[in-house]
């Protein structure tokens, strides 16, 4: 009887692997019939109630069966993986005969390119680059650069607020005035600060209300105007041609006295007048001054014993100068027809 039911067992097991056409199927059959709750794990536990002479025909035999179904389920699963592995294989045939696809090689943006010409020139001029947060504190936005609470240029219109006390820095020099504040009283300070501002202004062909700002700030005992006149002509000459002379307009910014406008002679015309200077032989380039004794007070520095200049200029005005580009939007649009134009190794 049982061993009848053994041999059933056999047949059909042989007959559900024969059928069996995945994996998992293979597995559900393996659990069938060999797991813990299977007929052959039932009968083995069964011995002790067959009688003595039975016992080991049987157990035989259930263990030859067993032995057999398991080598039966090995070889299926053999040919099922090899199977997978064939179907894998086929699904991943690629025609080596195909064309290739040709990359796409990046470069840097032109405002980025620019930015870095300008830190390059300065780093070798032995400034060092600062940079820092753009959402600000008032106090390093305004206080700290001798604009007091109501000084116009702090019209709450003007700049973006996040509480009475934060905004989107309008410039970059409140990280100047961490920066000295930092040397606690110190010299020398020599620094290039490039970074992203904000204010609050209709977008137009010249206008953005985010946009990029470079300020430098060098302060030591003995610093004077004519300092700021030498290294603002090796930028000049730098950026826009050995042959550019500068010339420097009186100007006003709370933070600088006195305070200045930078021009170039024009690069288009030498001087003698065109378009781009708009007749008058000279291209307004960015504006500077001697630091205020207020600015150097307020972070620390002893206006009798430390002086400095300053400077700060839009690298936006600077790219569209030099390329001939007449809207600022072109720099934040990233149109892919613009930037290709200024692509450089
Ligand atoms: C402009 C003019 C300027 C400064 C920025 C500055 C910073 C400190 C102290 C003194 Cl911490 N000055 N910065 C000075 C003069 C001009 O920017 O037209 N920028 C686009």
């Amino acid at each position: 009887m049982l061993q009848d039911k053994l041999l059933e067992l056999r047949d059909k097991a042989l007959e559900s692997i024969g059928s069996v056409s995945s994996l998992k199927q293979l597995q559900d059959v393996h659990v069938r019939y060999l797991g813990k709750k299977g007929p052959i794990t039932e009968v083995l536990k069964g011995m002790g109630k067959l009688a003595k002479e039975e016992r080991p025909v049987i157990g035989q035999l259930a263990n030859d069966v067993r032995k057999a179904i398991g080598v039966w389920i090995e070889e299926k699963k053999a040919e099922l993986e090899a199977g997978v592995l064939e179907a894998q294989l086929e699904s991943e045939k690629i025609d080596v005969t195909l064309p290739g696809r040709k990359a796409q090689i990046g470069a840097h943006h032109l405002l980025a390119s620019v930015i870095r010409e300008v830190e390059d020139l300065f780093i070798g001029l032995g400034f060092s680059i600062a940079e820092g947060p753009e959402v600000e504190e008032d106090y390093y936005a305004f206080e700290a650069l001798n604009l007091p609470k109501d000084h116009p240029a702090r019209d709450m219109q003007d700049s973006f607020y996040i509480t009475d006390e934060i905004l989107l820095r309008p410039h970059t020099s409140p990280m100047q005035a961490r920066t000295l504040e930092a040397h606690k009283g110190e010299g020398p300070v020599k620094i290039i600060c490039p970074g992203k501002v904000y204010r609050r202004d209709n977008d137009d062909a010249t206008h953005s209300h985010q946009f990029m700002q470079i300020e430098g700030l060098c302060v030591d005992k003995n610093v004077r105007l004519s300092d700021l006149k030498g290294v603002l002509t090796v930028f000049a000459k730098h950026m826009f041609g050995a042959e550019r002379e500068i010339r420097l307009r009186p100007s006003f910014f709370p933070f600088t006295e006195p305070s200045v406008e930078m021009d170039i002679s024009c690069f288009r015309c030498g001087g003698h007048g065109c378009a781009v200077c708009k007749g008058t032989g000279w291209i307004e380039i960015l504006g500077a001054g001697m630091v205020h004794p207020n600015v150097l007070r307020m972070s620390g520095f002893n206006p009798s014993v430390y002086t400095g200049f300053a400077f700060g200029m839009g690298p936006e005005r600077i790219a569209m100068l030099k390329y001939g580009i007449e809207d600022i939007r072109n720099f934040y649009t990233d149109d892919i027809r613009f930037l290709k134009q200024f692509k450089r190794a």
